[in-house]
């Protein structure tokens, strides 16, 4: 096979990638090795900032996402048993959309198809090489059969694990990692939404969220020790835990059956090239950031907006420039989305090692940042996404 750019993972980083090149006439194959149904049934993030709305918006698959998201002026924290509400659209002319992920891949992989794009599922043994050529070969095997596909370029969209970031030798990539001492535990509950917009809660006992996915179902978090098991956290423990950390005076979370579980560890990540030779690496791939900044998912949208503009200035002007400076432009931001994600971490959580000292420093900043119209206008510049950077 051979195609222009060839693309490693269907997540939200490959299928815009493929997306965007197919607008601009750039003839583009996606290798993924899970199933259709896998990838879009995968639970994952809910927040898009505003400048992913506006490129689904923009590139024509923003329909659904427009009827069924929903849009959010504000965020509310609580601490010291009060609730603060930051007005995003008030402070910054900028709001964020509660979309689900797999629903965001859905629309994807639905406009990918429907265009004539090329989505190989279930593949396995993937591997690059002559990446440092002008002409990088992908090989894999699709029902045991082993294929090859030929490209001017690769882009690595394949997540944390995935191999292609492993192609970059090893002297040529630094890889920086923090790992937090928090987990999340994430639920769906079937039933109402509580409240109109994300309440971030620091209580005594450990940081909740409160999300939403729909009117019928709800999305909340709890911060659990990232050793702890599923089965330690039965239905009840969970409930009891959610209202003893976010419930007021007169104010009490909607309950329901529980319809999906899961605990995922937190941790920041970077890898310090996001390219070498012809391969452009985006998304979970290059970089993880711990979800309390709701920045991953478009982190990595915002990467690939930046590749698919130096892919094309590549084939439309024979110019380098911009591809030669992707991993730079994308390095930035990144860092300023770490800060962040790791800011809010910590502001957040719970850290049961601290002094009664420290975390009375931790409610005064949550307090100083609330309370301030300078504060609460640099949270949410940075929650609503911050521009790209060329
Ligand atoms: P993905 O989504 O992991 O997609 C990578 C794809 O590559 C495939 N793959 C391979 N394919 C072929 N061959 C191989 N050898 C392969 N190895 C892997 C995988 O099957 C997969 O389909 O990466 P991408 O595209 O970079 O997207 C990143 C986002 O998925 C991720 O950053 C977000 O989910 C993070 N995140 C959030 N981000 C937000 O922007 N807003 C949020 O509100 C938000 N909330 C979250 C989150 C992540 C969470 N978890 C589960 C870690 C909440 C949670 C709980
Ligand atoms: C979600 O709705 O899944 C969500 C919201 C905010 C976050 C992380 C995840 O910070």
């Amino acid at each position: 096979m051979r195609t222009q750019v060839g693309i490693i993972g269907a997540g939200p980083a490959g299928l815009m990638l493929s997306h965007l090149l197919h607008l601009q006439g750039i003839d583009s194959i996606i290798l993924e090795n899970r199933s259709r149904e896998e990838i879009e049934e995968t639970i994952r993030a809910g927040v898009l900032e505003q400048g992913t709305v506006d490129l689904l918006n923009d590139t024509g698959i923003g329909e659904r996402m427009m009827r069924e998201g929903q849009v959010h002026d504000g965020v509310e924290f609580q601490f010291n048993g009060m609730r603060h509400r930051i007005n995003m659209k008030k402070r910054t002319g900028k709001c964020i959309t509660v979309y689900a992920q797999h629903e965001v891949i859905k629309d994807l992989v639905a406009a990918r198809l429907e265009a004539g794009g090329k989505i190989i599922f279930n593949v396995s043994d993937v591997s690059l090489a002559d990446i440092d050529t002008s002409q990088p070969k992908i090989y894999f095997r699709q029902n045991g059969v082993a294929e090859e596909i030929d490209c001017d370029f690769i882009a690595g969209c394949d997540g944390y694990h995935g191999p292609s970031r492993q192609t970059i030798p090893a002297k040529k990539r630094k890889e920086i990692k923090h790992v937090y001492p928090f987990g999340w535990l994430g639920i769906l509950a079937e039933t109402a939404p509580s409240h109109p917009e994300l309440i971030y809660s620091n209580h005594e006992t450990g940081f909740a969220l409160i999300s939403t996915r729909s009117p019928e179902i709800q999305r909340y978090y709890l911060q659990v020790d990232p050793t702890d098991c599923l089965d330690e956290w039965s239905d009840d423990r969970i409930w009891t835990e959610l209202h003893k950390r976010v419930d007021m005076d007169g104010w009490s979370l909607n309950d329901g059956p529980i319809i999906q579980k899961s605990i995922v560890s937190m941790r920041s990540f970077i890898c310090e090239t996001m390219q070498y030779g012809r391969l452009f690496i985006a998304g979970d791939a290059a970089h993880i950031v711990p979800p309390t900044g709701a920045k991953g998912l478009n982190l990595a949208i915002a990467d690939v907006q930046v590749l698919a503009k130096g892919i094309v200035q590549y084939y439309d002007q024979n110019e380098l420039n911009l591809l030669e400076r992707y991993s730079q432009i994308c390095t930035r931001r990144v860092w300023k989305a770490q800060r962040f994600s790791a800011w809010m971490t910590q502001m957040l959580h719970r850290n049961f090692k601290h002094t009664p000292f420290e975390y009375g420093l931790q409610l005064a900043e949550l307090d100083s940042v609330t309370s301030s119209i300078a504060g609460a206008t640099y949270l949410a510049e940075n929650y609503v996404g911050l521009p790209i950077e060329w």
